[in-house]
């Protein structure tokens, strides 16, 4: 099959910019390296393969809810929007909307070049109606809709609950961008993960198999092959736990012994027990997280839940009027 044609704006990050994140994060204390740099060539492939694991639900989760609500959210949303997809990854559940929605185009945006540019080509291949419009960017950074793409009404899809990897406020933030983004009385489908038994929680961010072991642990080779740092892999062991009080699960990178590692010409030491924080998954019920959504000016329109209730949907709407201030942003038409 010829190679299809996709439209691909490329600002993925720079090495520069990767090195003053991660030596940022690395003078700090508690040390943090925020989990956006995960996802290498290699770490979205591991990523992938964490949602195949019996413990990781949300994947799975989110797809049945979508797959059950599907014609449900296809009227409430209807056709010929502008489709825009923040971190979207392999652009799986994407495809379960495209038919109903039939959008005008598909914005997949995502910090992982390689695999952005083969899954949206994937996508236009098989929805060849489509046109796709890729842009590889930092999206918590920079979260424009490349000039090439048509106006229309703009819906925003953001599923999987990458939202919980910013803070209660952080995400209010992120998603006043978002209303932004799609304007006045635009729309935002978005996947959260729900609060539930803490060892659901806990297997779930360290799978027996230690998928999710490896994808953390890959951040250190990351860092050792683009910023020629010399962290010892056998040093350092992967920790997941839920933290109740802050509901959220918290990973970590913990040095199994006192070392000195080099970074960009920098030593760092660490003591043995000594963690470097890699991410934070917010847990929510659904009115917490519609109390989120209002204070970025959106309003609830529907919310849909698997009957365990481990995960939610929320179509969101932007009010359409002129009068909605978030975070002392001013809406206007994208
Ligand atoms: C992609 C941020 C939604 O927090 O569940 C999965 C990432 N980390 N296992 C999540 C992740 C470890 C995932 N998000």
């Amino acid at each position: 099959m010829s190679r299809p044609e996709i439209r691909l704006q490329d600002l993925h990050p720079t090495p520069a910019e990767l090195a003053v994140e991660v030596l940022a994060g690395l003078r700090r204390r508690p040390r943090y390296i925020p989990p956006k740099f995960f996802y290498d060539a290699r770490g979205s492939q591991l990523f992938d393969a964490i949602t195949q694991t019996s413990e990781y639900y949300p994947t799975r989760t989110e797809i049945a809810i979508l797959q059950a609500h599907a014609a449900d959210i296809a009227a409430r949303v209807g056709t010929g929007s502008v489709l825009v997809e923040p971190g979207s990854g392999s652009c799986m559940k994407v495809r379960l909307l495209l038919e109903g929605l039939k959008p005008c185009a598909y914005v997949p945006m995502d910090i992982s070049r390689e695999h952005l540019r083969v899954a949206a080509e994937q996508v236009a291949a098989e929805f060849p109606w489509l046109e796709v419009h890729a842009a590889c960017t930092d999206f918590t950074r920079q979260m424009a809709v490349p000039d090439s793409a048509p106006e229309g009404p703009r819906v925003a899809f953001f599923p999987g609950s990458s939202i919980g990897n910013f803070d209660p406020d952080g995400a209010a933030d992120f998603l006043a961008v978002v209303a932004e983004l799609v304007g006045p009385g635009g729309l935002l489908l978005i996947g959260v993960d729900l609060k539930k038994a803490p060892a659901v929680l806990d297997a779930a961010y360290d799978d027996t198999a230690g998928v999710t072991a490896a994808f953390n642990l890959n951040l250190l080779e990351r860092i050792n092959r683009e910023l020629g740092a010399n962290f010892d892999l056998g040093a350092w062991r992967h920790r997941a736990f839920y933290n109740a009080d802050l509901g959220r699960v918290e990973m970590h990178l913990v040095s199994t012994r006192d070392q000195g590692v080099q970074v960009c010409g920098e030593r760092f030491d660490f003591a043995a027990g000594e963690s470097i924080h890699t991410e934070n998954s917010y847990k929510y019920s659904v009115a917490d997280f519609q109390a989120v959504a209002r204070r970025a000016g959106f309003f609830p329109e529907a919310v849909w839940t698997d009957p365990a209730d481990l995960f939610s949907v929320h179509l969101l709407r932007v009010a359409a009027g002129p009068a909605v201030a978030a975070s002392g942003s001013s809406p206007s038409r994208p």
